[in-house]
């Protein structure tokens, strides 16, 4: 891709489109970046890009602006049905994301890992088992480096470990994993993909530049997932917690084993007691990384260490405290309803559980059997909670707390030793936080005020 005297726009401030912009400028090309937040909220980045050389259009999109690129490059966040973006799409200016930018320039081989849940343990997991196997791995992506940030670090022989999110593949065009991970779809973002089969499609383009010589890795378990498989023309393996596989990683009676090809001996990997994460969505998440792994070359007993020694990812049911006999956890990341229920069956019974946050279209009521089995009370937060108590309205305990402070300390007085306060909200953050990691750190730090 040549770059240089080009006229590119970015379009979206962020992590995204801060590495994109400088990225470009570096190679030559004449950037502009434009984004609807104001100058003055964009204090901080405005000076260090106009040093860059790097013009910025702030407060808005101008389709002007928009007209006069020879390329779009687009962050995430931003929805290919943005006005000015469909317009010059339809004027035949080529929009692509900044994933589908950093692959053309990306050295080594990449695998990408998808799904709506369990995305970001089972991409850090797989980095740290491809280090433990001696293999050149760099870790990016949606977990929050921009793969345009991998760049400089890539050699030939790096296996780029990416996290990849729906919004980054609505926008690529030759994007080629070596290795793709589909760990389950479900239910997530239907405010920007309108419905769940348009949600999904966005899903499978992971597989779509795949060829005979790429693996795709697919979970046995989730019928969307299995569609995927219709789609390929990489090599299938699958992944599965409750039955053999002919091809890939399955668990047999205590154990997970992988079978490299049809046929072939099940190779013993690890007993599944040695995973150190909670919920049995850890243990495909765990089939997922093995299967991955060993296509990559890594060793049973490189793998089986690697695991033993993982540490729950940030946010992602990560164990805060014990106070007063009672278990706090947060699970910040559940930003959808499959996410918390996963996060709700990790436990026994017992559940104070902490809800909403901003609605993506979801729909609550998939909670219920859940709330009455484990939980002793919801406490809404958010522009959701209202929706939330009306769908579930009857079926457990409902306390309107508005905010997380409120909220956990409602949780603790209601507490029996025994008892878990879980934060697994079913939304995102936007309304009151910044994002999802700064309301796991929000509600980490109230929980250590209880102290
Ligand atoms: N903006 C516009 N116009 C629009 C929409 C947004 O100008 O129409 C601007 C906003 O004002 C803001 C900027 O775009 O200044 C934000 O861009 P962004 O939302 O793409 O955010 P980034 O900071 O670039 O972060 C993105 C991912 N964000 C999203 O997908 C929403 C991050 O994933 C990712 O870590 C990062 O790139 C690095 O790759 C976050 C996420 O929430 C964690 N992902 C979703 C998820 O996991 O469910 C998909």
């Amino acid at each position: 891709m040549e770059l240089k005297n080009k006229r590119v726009l970015v379009v979206g401030l962020g992590k995204s489109g801060i590495a994109a912009a400088k990225f470009l400028r570096q190679q030559g090309a004449r950037v502009t970046v434009s984004d609807t937040r104001s100058a003055v909220a964009l204090a901080e980045e405005i000076p260090g890009l106009l040093d860059a050389g790097i013009m910025v259009e702030s407060g808005g999109h101008g389709l002007l602006t928009f007209r006069r690129q020879d390329l779009i490059v687009i962050s995430p966040g931003v929805p290919l049905d943005t006005p000015e973006v469909r317009q010059v799409i339809g004027f035949g200016v080529p929009v692509i994301g900044e994933l589908e930018l950093a692959s053309r320039f990306l050295k080594g081989r990449v695998l990408a890992i998808t799904g709506s849940n369990g995305k970001t343990t089972t991409t850090t997991l797989l980095g740290s088992i491809l280090a433990e196997g001696g293999l050149p791995a760099l870790v990016g992506g949606n977990i929050g480096t921009p793969v345009i940030d991998l760049i400089p670090s890539s050699t030939d022989q790096t296996v780029n470990v990416l996290e990849v999110s729906s919004f980054q593949l609505e926008t690529i065009e030759q994007f080629r994993p070596w290795i793709a991970v589909v760990l389950n779809i479900t239910p997530d973002h239907l405010d920007r993909h309108g419905n769940f089969e348009n949600y999904a499609a966005m899903k499978m383009r992971i597989t779509k530049n795949q060829q005979a010589e790429d693996f795709l890795v697919l979970n046995a378990e989730d019928k969307p997932t299995q569609m995927v498989a219709a789609r390929t023309k990489a090599q299938i393996f699958w992944f599965s917690p409750r039955r053999p596989i002919k091809q890939g990683a399955f668990l047999y009676g205590d154990s997970i084993v992988f079978v490299p090809r049809e046929g072939a001996r099940a190779e013993p990997i690890m007993p599944v007691g040695e995973i150190p994460l909670k919920g049995s969505h850890n243990v495909e998440n765990v089939l997922a990384a093995v299967c991955a792994a060993r296509l990559a070359g890594v060793s049973a007993e490189k793998i089986r260490s690697a695991v033993a020694a993982f540490k729950a990812v940030e946010h992602r049911l990560e164990f805060v405290s014990t106070v007063e006999g009672v278990e706090y956890f947060n699970d910040s990341k559940a930003t959808n309803v499959d996410a918390a229920l996963k996060a709700i069956a990790a436990f026994p019974g017992c559940v104070h559980l902490i809800l909403g946050g901003k609605d993506k279209g979801s729909d609550y009521t998939l909670l219920e059997p859940l709330l009455r089995e484990r939980v002793k009370a919801v406490y809404t937060i958010g522009s959701a909670a209202e929706k939330i108590e009306r769908q579930l309205q009857g079926v457990v305990k409902m306390v309107g707390a508005g905010t997380i402070d409120v909220a956990v300390r409602e949780a603790r007085k209601a507490a029996i030793p025994g008892d878990v306060v879980l934060l697994a909200p079913a939304c995102s953050s936007f309304d009151q936080f910044e994002n999802y990691e700064h309301r796991g750190r929000t509600f980490r730090k109230i929980v250590h005020e209880l102290i």
